[in-house]
């Protein structure tokens, strides 16, 4: 396998940028809060982490970095940096236990702090309401498989905004809807670990239900710059087999066209229909007004490309059975390929044939990487080259009048990547998970040089 490059700084500097260009960084409640403290509910990653087999070596989110008592030294790293803005999530079962009824006053005056803090250091608090861990009570009731989530959630962001709305930036009902259905629902991978054709459909198009009803309330307040975070993977066959254009079609079709086309196009790609209609809650097509209402951006969350072939002729499968082949490119350690060139592929495509003038931001982009700590010193000089390749594709589309204005990077810090526990390393910023200690890394010094 090739080697990932490796270099001490970016080629490229800020002030490449139009001035108005923001940079910031990413993180999520569950992957680096804590859950186990503050009074927050229990919400299925709880429960999903700790039934074995799901999480590799048993790990979870219990404590992860205890952001949720470090939060002030971690905002004091992101001011010594110089990002413009912060990208977080809030918990719904930290600020309602149950999902709906009581609030726990505790979590939401903890994310109100948070905001008050990011201001007091000049860093814009961008919130995303849901980045995937949801209470347990719900998750009883059928979570995303059940139709009366949409309330629950838009009551949930209510609250929310009722409380620190004035001071926020931008606000993303979700993150990554195609994990929270597909990869969680159809995959089995992310909690709830189902493998159901009809649950993943539902849950699909209930989290865009969901979507529309939040945006509605948020709007009736007057909360200004609305959006959502959608996944993209640059999705293509592996070779030209017709079972593998097939195959990458509707995998295509399933990752980057349904959500984009609900949402702004009102109407889900035919190709795909065809296929999942049965699945779909009756009278689905009368909830498409409301999914399609307008938003004040997208985020665009990008690592890789997809290579897909059909893994065997599946008799009696409603979808083509498609997998992923590896290409001959460099891989992270996600063994993802490194492919700089699908950023700026998507992001054209994505202004050309669904959001037109809207504004885009790249809401995460970063690398998994093997990185060591040797005397004092993380030196991540591959994720260095990850991220100036991939600045560079975003500067690419700037250029050529695509309506990108910001770029985070994920991760802020090393913190719990999901079903892959705490091995899997995305951070700037490197936690030892025993001491709970934080180090910048070399890719936060480029990058800090390169914000300067
Ligand atoms: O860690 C995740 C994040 O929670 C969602 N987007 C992808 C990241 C890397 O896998």
């Amino acid at each position: 396998m090739p080697a990932l490059t490796r270099q001490t700084s970016f080629s490229l500097s800020r002030s490449d940028f139009p001035d108005d260009f923001k940079f910031g960084t990413s993180t999520s409640a569950y992957q680096i809060e804590g859950s186990k403290f503050g009074g927050a509910g229990s919400s299925h990653w709880d429960t999903f982490a700790t039934s074995p087999g799901n999480v590799v070596n048993f790990e979870n989110g219990s404590i992860a970095c205890d952001h949720y008592h470090k939060w002030q030294g971690d905002l004091d790293l992101m001011r010594d940096l110089g990002i413009d803005s912060y990208r977080f999530s809030s918990s719904w079962a930290r600020v309602m236990p149950e999902g709906k009824g009581a609030v726990n006053a505790e979590g939401l005056d903890f994310y109100d702090r948070l905001v008050d803090g990011l201001l007091e250091r000049n860093i814009e608090p961008h919130l995303t309401l849901y980045h995937w861990e949801l209470p347990s009570a719900l998750s009883d009731l059928g979570g995303w498989q059940n139709r009366d989530i949409a309330d629950h959630f838009a009551n949930y962001a209510e609250i929310m905004i009722t409380r620190m709305g004035d001071r926020l930036e931008s606000v993303a009902t979700f993150n990554e809807p195609w994990c929270i259905t597909w990869l969680s629902h159809y995959h089995g991978i992310h909690a709830p670990g189902l493998r159901d054709i009809r649950a993943a459909t539902r849950a699909s198009h209930h989290v865009l239900l969901s979507h529309a009803k939040a945006v509605a309330i948020l709007r009736s307040m007057e909360q200004k710059n609305l959006g959502i975070v959608l996944n993209f993977e640059h999705t293509t066959p592996f070779d030209d087999q017709e079972s593998s254009i097939e195959a990458a079609r509707i995998a295509e079709g399933i990752y980057n066209r349904w959500f984009l086309g609900g949402l702004f196009k009102g109407a889900y790609p035919e190709d795909v229909v065809t296929y999942l209609e049965p699945y779909l809650p009756t009278g689905w097509q009368d909830d498409m007004a409301a999914i399609n209402a307008p938003l004040d951006w997208l985020g665009i969350n990008y690592y890789t490309r997809n290579l897909v072939v059909e893994k065997e002729p599946c008799e009696g499968c409603t979808l083509p059975n498609f997998t992923s082949e590896p290409g001959p490119l460099p891989k992270t350690e996600m063994n993802w390929e490194v492919y700089p060139q699908g950023l700026s592929t998507l992001l054209r495509w994505i202004s050309e044939t669904h959001t037109g003038a809207l504004p885009l931001t790249v809401t995460e982009n970063g690398m998994a990487n093997d990185d060591h700590l040797i005397d004092g010193e993380v030196d991540d000089q591959e994720r260095i080259a990850y991220l100036d390749m991939h600045f560079k594709a975003a500067l690419e589309v700037i250029e050529d009048g695509v309506p990108l204005t910001g770029y985070f990077v994920w991760s802020f810090m090393d913190n719990f990547e999901w079903a892959l526990g705490y091995d899997k390393r995305f951070g700037i910023i490197h936690v030892d998970f025993d001491t709970l200690e934080r180090l910048p890394k070399a890719s936060y010094h480029a990058f800090k040089a390169f914000l300067a």
